[in-house]
């Protein structure tokens, strides 16, 4: 690569919108050194794959923007988004840089947990901001909020599940609200803060009459007290044959976003003595695994029983990998310092993935009928290791938590769940389209 192209693309890597700080500096040096070795000598570097990735993210960074113009785009004839045929699989793909992202700054919304905040609360870097989402065969719609918000009139969009729903929901409120220029008309209808509240909230575009909800059901059925007589160390019950208490709020929903998966383990449940029950018997021998799949069962049940199809738009937005590095979250497992997507790394197995596959299997037959849409994002997260909180989830006053105590399931923002809804405004925008059709 010439000399000057490789300064070109150094600007890019400046952060332009954070202040630089100590990290920053070190990384733009880690990257200065780096190239610099790869320049003289290729065997002298040990990060052989380090060296890969950065060379990979340049030629995606330059190949971008002719391939976009040279695609089809996925709501026009030939792009499989019903505009006539075609198959493009929007769930296939790459993450390619993007100047134009984010669609938002996190400053300029007012409806985010502290949490979420990265950058306000010290991540040096912004790269993780810059990343779009490019499927292989066609263009996806460049997200309008202005045009989602006409979609929404009049209407309910409601996010189901666990605390990364609530992730791309607040990501989705962000979005909507950069295309509403008088905030105040946007508000929670029963005048409850967003900040850290974890039952259902509800808020309103008033000049769009529209809500766009969230309820917290992270196993989706229902968990209450153990039954009396139940056994001392049962603390708590999942009702794996009944949805959550809170599904007769959402049934009628317009758009309904399921997610689950992140509760679905021992440490979540049985560890801290909440058991299975079916019926009235609780089943003190049944594996997570199994539990799991019997709540997708119930799921499926409800649908065919409670959920108008003609009326409800339903989506399940698939298991959103975690990274962790070297542990868990109790065990010093880290993400911390990561900056760049693993662009190189072949695609996770999805079998990996039980959380995925467990959906998946469970919804089979409503995902082949049409049922209900897979928002694919399995394999698209899962190269996004540099997108979590990591150490940066406390508030500015606070600051960066302590190395042992990083974040690698939940998302900066602005970040990876944007990409998520901008899918998300593609398959409803798809779904008008072929409601037109017929
Ligand atoms: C607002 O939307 C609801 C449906 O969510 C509908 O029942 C109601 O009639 C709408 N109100 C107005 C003023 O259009
Ligand atoms: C903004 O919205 C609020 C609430 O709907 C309304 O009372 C107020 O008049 C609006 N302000 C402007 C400038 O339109
Ligand atoms: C289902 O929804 C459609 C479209 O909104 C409506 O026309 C129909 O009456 C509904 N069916 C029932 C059983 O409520
Ligand atoms: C989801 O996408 C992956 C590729 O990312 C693909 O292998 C898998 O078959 C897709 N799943 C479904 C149910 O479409
Ligand atoms: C160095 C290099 O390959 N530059 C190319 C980047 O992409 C543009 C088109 O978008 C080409 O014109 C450049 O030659």
């Amino acid at each position: 690569m010439p000399q000057f192209d490789f300064f070109k693309k150094i600007k890019f890597l400046k952060p332009q919108d954070s202040a630089p700080s100590v990290l920053g500096w070190c990384f733009f040096f880690t990257l200065c050194l780096i190239f610099s070795l790869c320049l003289l000598d290729y065997r002298f570097v040990n990060g052989l794959h380090r060296q890969f990735l950065l060379i990979t993210w340049f030629k995606s960074t330059n190949a971008s923007s002719a391939e976009y113009a040279a695609k089809v785009g996925f709501l026009e004839v030939g792009g499989g988004g019903g505009g006539g045929g075609g198959d493009c699989d929007i769930y296939r793909g790459d993450w390619v840089w993007d100047e134009s992202y984010p669609l938002y700054q996190s400053q300029d919304c007012m409806f985010l947990d502290e949490g979420f905040r990265c950058s306000e609360n010290g991540r040096p870097d912004n790269f993780f901001t810059k990343w779009r989402w490019q499927p292989k065969d066609c263009n996806l719609p460049r997200f309008d909020a202005k045009a989602m918000l006409e979609k929404l009139r009049d209407k309910r969009l409601v996010f189901v599940g666990d605390s990364i729903g609530r992730n791309q929901w607040e990501s989705l409120l962000c979005m909507l609200s950069s295309a509403v220029p008088n905030k105040t008309s946007i508000y929670e209808v029963s005048g409850t803060p967003i900040t850290k509240h974890s039952g259902s909230l509800v808020f309103k575009f008033s000049e769009y009459n529209c809500t766009v909800e969230y309820y917290r059901a992270p196993f989706l059925v229902l968990q209450s007290r153990p039954p009396n007589g139940a056994p001392p160390n049962v603390k708590m019950t999942l009702k794996l044959d009944q949805m959550d208490w809170s599904s007769v709020s959402w049934n009628t929903a317009d758009f309904l976003v399921f997610n689950t998966g992140h509760w679905w383990n021992y440490e979540k449940t049985i560890r801290g003595g909440c058991y299975f029950q079916e019926g009235t018997d609780i089943k003190m021998d049944m594996t997570v695994e199994n539990a799991f799949r019997r709540s997708m069962k119930t799921l499926v049940d409800w649908i065919n029983d409670e959920v108008n199809l003609s009326k409800t738009h339903l989506i399940f937005r698939a298991y959103a990998p975690v990274h962790f590095r070297g542990g868990d979250w109790r065990s010093g497992g880290s993400c911390h310092l990561e900056t760049i997507p693993d662009l190189s790394a072949p695609q996770v197995p999805y079998e990996t993935y039980i959380e995925y596959k467990t959906v998946v299997d469970g919804l089979s037959e409503n995902l082949r009928n049409g049922n209900i849409e897979l928002l694919n994002v399995t394999g698209m997260t899962s190269h996004r290791k540099d997108g979590h909180s990591s150490l940066y989830y406390l508030g500015p006053s606070i600051g960066p938590a302590p190395i042992h105590r990083q974040d690698c399931s939940h998302w900066c923002l602005p970040g990876v769940p944007d990409s998520w809804n901008e899918l998300l405004y593609a398959v409803i925008l798809k779904r008008e389209i072929q409601k037109r059709r017929i």
